[in-house]
């Protein structure tokens, strides 16, 4: 179960984050809305949600998901891989300080964002890709060892993040595409194939029994259903054109 999550509001020059995709730039009262209604469905689902004031040297700090690691007894501050979002971490430290005791750093050489780590049970899968570096992970992985907890690297080829591709939907289910579909690090897991035309919907979250779906992926959300889960959809339009999902808009614990 989930209790909190933190979420970042959108920095008033948004429309200058980081993008790969050919969607258009994000109309931000839009992305207001859209951040507000993903906040209030949070708080629905039982969740205490913690809001941080807009960041405007940032224009992707709304991905607050990326910055910070957060399990049960202790967090950890990320070293984003993105030059432009490395300042994004300031002034995490006392905002996590309110909620654990022990906050850890992913220092240099070492980069590792957010959307590249899972965690399955008690043991995270940390995707090696152009934010994350093997540096980084390994110094992830003696963070979760210290804490009895396990990790391992699965290297990308060409997703931004781990979390871009896959999502761990609890009870075994592994929702998956593109190139994580046929990764034997995953074949232990039920797996539910997001097809190519739904990508962007392998980046769905669970929150305390409910999948949260990006809304316009009738597909997915139909064979998430008949998985047995109950979903829940929300409009990400706007973030979707700076590369960004329903995870990273919030650090859930
Ligand atoms: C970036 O490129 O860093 C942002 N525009 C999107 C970050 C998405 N974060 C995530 O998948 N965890």
């Amino acid at each position: 179960m989930f209790t909190r999550a933190i979420v970042r509001l959108p920095s008033g020059n948004l429309k200058e984050g980081l993008s790969s995709s050919d969607l258009g730039i994000p109309e931000y009262e839009v992305a207001l809305s859209q951040h507000a209604e993903y906040i209030s469905s949070l708080k629905k689902l039982g969740i205490d949600v913690t809001i941080l004031q807009a960041n405007d040297l940032y224009p992707d700090s709304v991905f607050i998901e990326d910055v910070a690691i957060c399990d049960r007894e202790f967090a950890v501050i990320t070293r984003p891989g993105a030059p432009t979002r490395r300042g994004e971490t300031e002034g995490m430290k006392e905002v996590l300080d309110d909620f654990f005791s022990h906050t850890e750093v992913i220092t240099s050489p070492g980069t590792l964002e957010g959307g590249d780590v899972m965690k399955v049970n008690d043991h995270y899968y940390i995707g090696i890709s152009a934010r994350t570096n093997h540096n980084g992970a390994d110094q992830l992985i003696r963070i979760l060892n210290k804490y009895g907890l396990t990790g391992e690297k699965v290297i990308l080829e060409k997703l931004l993040h781990l979390k871009t591709g896959i999502s761990y939907l609890e009870n075994g289910y592994m929702l998956v595409s593109g190139e994580l579909a046929e990764c034997p690090q995953f074949s232990k897991y039920r797996k539910i194939i997001v097809d190519t035309h739904e990508s962007y919907a392998a980046n769905s979250i669970w929150i305390n029994g409910v999948i949260l779906v990006p809304e316009g992926f009738p597909d997915t959300r139909r064979k998430i259903e008949k998985s047995g889960f109950e979903t829940l959809t929300i409009n990400t339009s706007e973030f979707r054109k700076l590369d960004g999902g329903l995870s990273c808009l919030s650090l859930r614990f």
